[in-house]
């Protein structure tokens, strides 16, 4: 092997927060939130932590997932682990009437089985961990505990505080562990955004009591210009040969000030070393040393999806549920059939079909049939921060929705039958202090194959310092009206991650 091989942070990039992590044997899994996205929870697989693919999503069923809202509703933070023989997902979904639900499955691509309810656990951010009489402790953030009978769901005891932390705000994301002779407590505080950062204590059993570590906060980049920013919420996994290592959620912030990041909170691996009985967290860099160990590239995700197959790739998520009736690829084989059920991806149910963006620049086109409706390409952050190319018979147009305002940015006749649409996304150049952090140019191709921009916009707006939410941006087809068909879906990352 010439030069040391590295690892490119983030290693799951894109709106993948929250991350929780297992192994078993030579195999790693990492979930995440979803929020208001059907299917939800992303289930990824690694032979060598860093290269991730995703094999499915836990929540791919009405009966698994429930929900009643966008905006970052919904699925909010879960913790993946194996027991028994069998893997455990307990998480939070927010939607009205559910609260914390405990999945299993033999296989992580699944199926998953359908929700065990945990009235009695108080709390979001559940994680389990089982000690060595078999008792099921669930922890919350607070960060409160209480014994859980994981076939039930019936809590066992009253909950009782354990840790709030080292005076951070808002203590949460909490994990524990059995390493060596104490269990550790892994927490987040000081909230999701630039205060964010990772703490630790540690007790002689599940239930402590539980003495802080002398170093913490043990992770966090409050207070710098690091590149990557938010660093908290993290889980911890031992590989084979005994080293630890950490996945966290971070975000990459770009333009002037105070920079906007665009592709939500994403996954990262720090290396983590044993100091005094401590974790001591390595640096969360854009670009790693390798593990010791060869890594194992996986088959990489392909650039087009021509919907030839009867289920969409697990990647692809919609607002709320996908009934088959406004969404199928068996209407017109070969293509992906959407039937509106709104008038724009305004309502937080719209008919809307999307991947997460997951680089920075990225190319997208896609062929779409309009001439039985209305609908096209968006980029969505939420139902009130969107950019869109809407084609209909004869014309496209684009539009903008920035809070309250939706606005027709430009529209072009375009010939009847399909038409390819587009966008590009790059960064915008540097410049002064009122710099972005991307372009996003919506266009079309003409009859002779050339690429015509309608319009270029400022993606300052569709970020999270703008908009808000747990989320990041999703790219996809959409329906406004009638029945809006797609041939292909091209997503081609750019150059620069
Ligand atoms: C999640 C909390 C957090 O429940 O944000 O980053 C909330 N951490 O732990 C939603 O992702």
């Amino acid at each position: 092997m010439s030069a040391q091989q590295v690892v490119t942070n983030p290693v799951i990039p894109g709106f993948h927060p929250d991350p929780s992590i297992c192994r078993v044997g030579d195999d790693y899994y990492v979930v995440c939130s979803s929020f208001e996205y059907f299917p939800g929870v992303p289930v990824f697989h690694s032979r060598d932590l860093v290269h991730w693919t995703q094999i499915g999503n836990a929540l791919d069923r009405p009966s698994q997932l429930r929900l009643d809202t966008s905006s970052s509703g919904g699925i909010y933070a879960p913790t993946l682990r194996h027991h028994d023989g069998r893997f455990w997902l307990i998480v939070t979904n927010v939607a009205r009437g559910e609260g914390n639900l405990l999945f299993n499955a033999t296989d992580p691509a699944g199926p998953w089985s359908d929700p065990v309810r945990l009235p009695g656990v108080p709390g979001i951010d559940p994680d389990l961990v089982w000690d060595e009489d078999g008792t099921c402790w669930c922890t919350v953030a607070g960060v409160s505990q209480v014994r859980l009978d994981p076939a039930t769901g019936e809590t066992l005891g009253e909950p009782r505080k354990l840790w709030s932390g080292t005076g951070g705000a808002a203590p949460e994301a909490p994990h524990l562990y059995r390493i060596g002779e104490y269990w550790y407590l892994l927490i987040a505080e000081g909230g999701t955004e630039r205060g964010h950062g990772v703490s630790i204590a540690r007790g002689r059993t599940p239930a402590g009591p539980f003495e802080p570590g002398p170093a913490n906060p043990i992770l966090t980049h409050r207070s710098t210009d690091h590149p990557i920013q938010n660093t908290g919420h993290a889980d911890l996994v031992q590989a084979p040969d005994g080293s630890w290592w950490m996945v966290l959620l971070g975000v990459r912030p770009r333009g002037g000030t105070p920079g906007w990041h665009v592709l939500g909170r994403e996954t990262f691996l720090a290396p983590v070393d044993w100091v005094d009985g401590w974790p001591v967290v390595g640096k969360v860099s854009p670009e790693l040393p390798a593990p010791a160990w060869p890594l194992r590239p996986g088959p990489g995700a392909p650039v087009r999806d021509d919907f030839d197959q009867a289920e969409l790739r697990p990647c692809w998520v919609s607002l709320r549920e996908r009934p088959e009736r406004l969404c199928t690829t068996k209407e017109r084989s070969g293509w992906l059939t959407l039937q509106a059920a709104g008038d724009s991806l305004d309502a937080d149910d719209a008919v809307f079909v999307g991947r997460r963006q997951q680089h920075l620049t990225c190319g997208v086109r896609t062929l779409v049939d309009a001439s039985e409706g209305r609908g096209g390409l968006a980029v969505r952050l939420d139902e009130r921060h969107h950019y869109e190319i809407e084609a209909t018979a004869g014309a496209v147009t684009v539009f903008a929705r920035v809070g309250p305002l939706r606005t027709e940015v430009a529209s072009a006749p375009v010939p009847a039958g399909p038409v390819v649409l587009g966008l590009d996304i790059a960064p915008q150049p540097p410049g002064d202090a009122r710099t972005g952090p991307d372009l996003l140019s919506f266009g079309f191709e003409e009859p002779d194959g050339t690429f015509t921009v309608l319009a270029t916009l400022d993606g300052r707006y569709l970020s999270t310092e703008v908009a808000g939410g747990f989320t990041g941006r999703v790219i996809g087809m959409y329906a406004a009206a009638g029945t809006v068909r797609f041939d292909w879906f091209d997503y081609e990352p750019g150059s620069s991650a």
